[in-house]
């Protein structure tokens, strides 16, 4: 199979100035007249061939500078469509292709949602609507003319500006739009349909006025108003904090209903997966509230961050999701609470991109080679790369960062660029080195930083050394030294901040330590007591932390550390150490669980922590995480019952402070997703989650909460408690739920996600039955990655039951997916990535099942590569 490599890149021979579009949209074929003014550039051989990509394309009609093209002077096949000797000037190609969007199951170029016609172009949709040279680096404008059925489709949107509307003969209508900032083609997007709107302005900062709307299903438009609510706080916030403003005099935003992915950038017309848009209080959580708060911010940050400077090639994909994922981290920061925003991103990271980098999928922010780009939408390209982004930040300080933020959107406005130059701006503004810096992006693998320390009272030293390991990854047996900002502080036994008189042997700041060799050894002088250190404050680097750090240390650390991210996550690794030790066999450390038990009752006592932290400090390492401490031969029921084990001597004691916080934290205000209310019943969910394991009276305090609820923060939360456990209610509550809320398919999806949650081993039968269910949709993505990608990502003991079933029906669905959407058959196999740590049995049934599925030979090359990373 064809692999591309970054090494390889060369622009195109030819460039594409603009573009005008004439799309006939109508039911069964669509036909789309391109005319393409395109020039050779400079240093290209007279006549050398055009090639441009195409796919599923009919061709009708081919011309150059109107005149019809013979058969001899061009070549069409499967993967597109070459010009054999083109003018060596200026021209404009003109073609006419047919499309059936009705039948595109894959939902990449136009294809039809629930009767909306619509468009996915990112990353290479666009070759499936039109012959183009459909890569990043070709920036052209594009003019779009659009007609069709006026009852059919009486909304006609696409990127820019309208500049012209009117009616035709036998009910037809036309719109035409210009997008007046060059583009790539993946930010093409069109939509026409029978649409409702709610519309709102916003007027910039330099006084323009920006005309907002939502588009949405009929019925739907109320639940638009928290999505318009966060697009004009992210519009404010892109002013205030990197000093960019909105640069068209409309923006739009579509939900669809089957979408890929979350969303998109689209010039001017962002499309929407419907459930990161709608929103109210009865159906959606206070998660998916600020779920669609952070990707509405996301998508118009890309407006800067994506549009107006964008890839040069796929490679540099972190360059626009890296940064974005960063700015609409800082946003969510902004807006609500910092620490805990924080500590959200570290589970997801740790929880998401640090098993990819860990397994046979591992590779780095800007891989150098694929087989397959839709495949390297990853945690590593979007969540470590803003890692890397924020890492860039800590080291260079918020205006250092800033100064060379300005100087990238002032140097780069209008260009495709790489990582390349987005780190030169950094250096050239604040006059620094990065090449050892560059390692983050070019290297996969997380890094496991070791630290240990002593103390000698009578000399009073403080000694530190610390070193850094990267194991080998696929294709990457050697690694550098990387450059890792290690925030700290040392903290005195009375619990205050300490300081030191002088320090040698390493680069250390006031509060960070710049790690930059394989080892380092700093002595602090001065240093009146043994101090505890706190390492990697605010996790200021995305490594593995060890330490030499006590149980009595961490819980200290828990009690005094001014770091709320530390707090967190001392009281995690002293979690963490138990269930490893219990799943090790060692015999219980009862002072320890008895210490973490009082511990977290000081955190649910303590007035001056947030209820959001808390909830989030409430709680053990997952199961996940544990394994991946362990590391190899992992047994994830023995994970399981260790985990629960320990839930229960840990929280079992507090149960009845637990239930009075629980009943405190009541409220009869009217829901709104406030920062206040968000953590009030994330704590108190959280709660009554933890009585669901430890307390008997739990379960029927689930089921009492499930049938009481007046939103669906709390219905749910009762839900999944009881669901996951598959407590004696489970069945019934599941039954109450899918009945009062039938005809809402996003809340199907919550159904559907609990189901294939459970943790009982009746699980797999039940999701079989509702999978074959005749009436399951069985292309819609968010339907299929509700019940199967929430098995295969969420039931980490189920998946991999031993008897290999659960591995078996996750690969037969991939099949059977693979063959209408290759994107969502190849997501769902990544599952799997965690199969070599497995112990033998489980290892060797998830091989065979692995193996089985590449008999396969009409795979995708979607999934057939995921598959052969996988298999190594
Ligand atoms: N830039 C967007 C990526 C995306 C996408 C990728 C593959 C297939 C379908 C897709 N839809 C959207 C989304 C983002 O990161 O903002
Ligand atoms: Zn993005």
């Amino acid at each position: 199979e064809h692999t591309i490599y970054l090494k390889d890149y060369a622009p195109t021979p030819y460039r594409i100035v603009s573009v005008d579009l004439d799309f006939k949209i109508a039911p069964d074929t669509t036909r789309v007249r391109a005319q393409l003014t395109i020039e050779p550039r400079e240093g290209t051989e007279p006549g050398a061939p055009l090639a441009l990509d195409g796919e599923e394309l009919k061709l009708e009609e081919i011309a150059i500078d109107g005149a019809p093209l013979v058969l001899s002077a061009y070549a069409a096949d499967a993967t597109g469509l070459t010009v054999i000797a083109p003018p060596a000037r200026r021209f404009v190609l003109e073609t006419l292709v047919s499309i059936t969007p009705e039948t595109n199951t894959k939902l990449m170029g136009l294809y039809r949602s629930s009767d909306v016609w619509c468009t996915q172009c990112e990353p290479e949709g666009f070759r499936r609507i039109t012959y183009y040279l459909d890569r990043p680096d070709v920036l052209a404008t594009f003019k779009v003319r659009m007609t069709a059925d006026e009852t059919l489709a009486p909304v006609l949107l696409a990127n820019g500006n309208l500049v012209a509307r009117g009616s035709l003969d036998n009910g037809q209508h036309f719109a035409v739009w210009e997008d007046p900032f060059p583009k790539p083609a993946y930010l093409f997007a069109l939509v026409a349909g029978d649409l409702g709107s709610i519309t709102d302005t916003y007027t910039t900062g330099s006084g323009r006025k920006v005309d907002l709307a939502i588009y949405c299903a009929h019925g739907k438009e109320e639940q638009c108003a928290w999505a318009m609510d966060s697009l004009k706080r992210s519009m404010a916030w892109d002013e205030k904090r990197f000093g960019r403003e909105y640069d068209l005099d409309v923006f739009n935003i579509v939900a669809v209903s089957d979408f890929n992915f979350g969303a998109m950038e689209n010039k001017g017309l962002n499309i929407f997966n419907d459930r990161l848009v709608f929103a109210k209080p009865e159906t959606a959580t206070d998660a998916d509230y600020e779920n669609i708060e952070r990707v509405i911010a996301h998508e118009y940050f890309h407006n800067w961050t994506g549009n107006r400077i964008t890839c040069r090639d796929w490679f540099q994909l972190c360059l626009k999701e890296g940064l974005t994922v960063y700015r609409d981290q800082e946003f969510t920061s902004d807006e609500r609470s910092r620490s805990v925003k924080r500590i959200s991103d570290v589970l997801t990271l740790r929880s998401a991109q640090f098993p990819e980098d860990a397994g046979p999928l591992a590779h780095p922010p800007r891989p150098d080679q694929y087989r397959e780009i839709n495949n390297f939408y990853t945690p590593t390209v979007y969540e470590k790369g803003a890692e890397v982004v924020r890492m860039l930040a800590t080291l260079l300080g918020e205006a250092g960062f800033r100064k060379g933020m300005d100087l990238y959107f002032e140097r780069h406005d209008g260009e495709a660029t790489t990582i390349e130059a987005f780190l030169k701006v950094f250096e050239d503004a604040n006059e620094v080195d990065l090449g050892q810096f560059k390692t983050w992006y070019l290297e996969a693998g997380t890094p496991k930083v070791t630290v240990s320390d002593t103390y000698d009272a009578e000399s009073q030293t403080y000694r530190l050394s610390i070193n850094q390991e990267t194991a080998p990854t696929p294709g990457q047996p050697e690694k550098a030294d990387r450059v890792i900002p290690v925030a700290f502080g040392l903290i005195g036994p009375n619990g205050s901040p300490m300081g030191w008189k002088g320090v040698s042997g390493g680069e250390v700041r006031e509060d960070m330590i710049v790690l930059r060799d394989k080892s380092a050894e700093m002595t602090f002088t001065g240093v009146a007591s043994k101090p505890v250190p706190s390492l990697l404050r605010g996790f200021s680097a995305p490594v593995n932390l060890a330490t030499n750090l006590t149980q009595n240390d961490r819980l200290f650390l828990a009690q005094h550390d001014s770091d709320p991210f530390n707090r967190w996550q001392a009281l995690q690794d002293v979690g963490l150490a138990l269930i490893v030790d219990a799943v090790a066999g060692n015999e219980a450390d009862e002072a320890a669980i008895l210490a973490l038990s009082a511990a977290m009752s000081d955190t649910l006592a303590n007035n001056s922590l947030d209820d959001a932290f808390k909830a989030l400090a409430l709680n053990l390492p997952d199961e996940q995480l544990v394994g991946r401490t362990i590391g190899k031969d992992v047994d994830p029921a023995a994970i399981h019952t260790a985990r629960k084990a320990l839930l229960k001597a840990v929280f079992g004691p507090l149960v009845d402070r637990m239930y009075t916080a629980y009943a405190t934290l009541a409220s009869e205000a009217p829901y709104a997703p406030t920062t206040e209310q968000t953590g009030r019943r994330a704590l108190r969910n959280r709660l009554m989650a933890l009585m669901v394991t430890a307390s008997p009276n739990g379960p029927a305090l689930a089921a009492d909460q499930y049938r009481h609820a007046t939103n669906m923060t709390d219905r749910f939360a009762a839900l999944v408690a009881a669901g996951v456990a598959w407590t004696a209610d489970a069945a019934a509550l599941l039954a109450d739920f899918r009945l009062r809320f039938a005809g809402d398919p996003l809340v199907f999806d919550k159904w559907l996600a609990v189901n294939a949650r459970a943790e009982d081993e009746g699980v797999l039968s039940r999701i079989e039955i509702i999978l074959d269910d005749p009436a399951f949709p069985k292309n819609n993505p968010n339907r299929l990655r509700s019940l199967v990608g929430s098995f295969a990502m969420g039931n980490p003991v189920q998946f991999t039951r031993a008897d290999g079933a659960g591995f078996r029906f996750v690969t037969q669905f991939v099949a059977d997916v693979d063959t209408r959407n290759p994107q969502v058959a190849a997501r769902v196999l990544t599952g799997f990535r965690i199969w070599p740590m497995l112990e033998a049995t489980r290892r060797e049934a998830a091989r065979e099942a692995l193996v089985t599925l590449k008999e396969n030979e009409n795979l995708s090359r979607n999934t057939s590569d995921i598959l052969a990373r996988m298999l190594g």
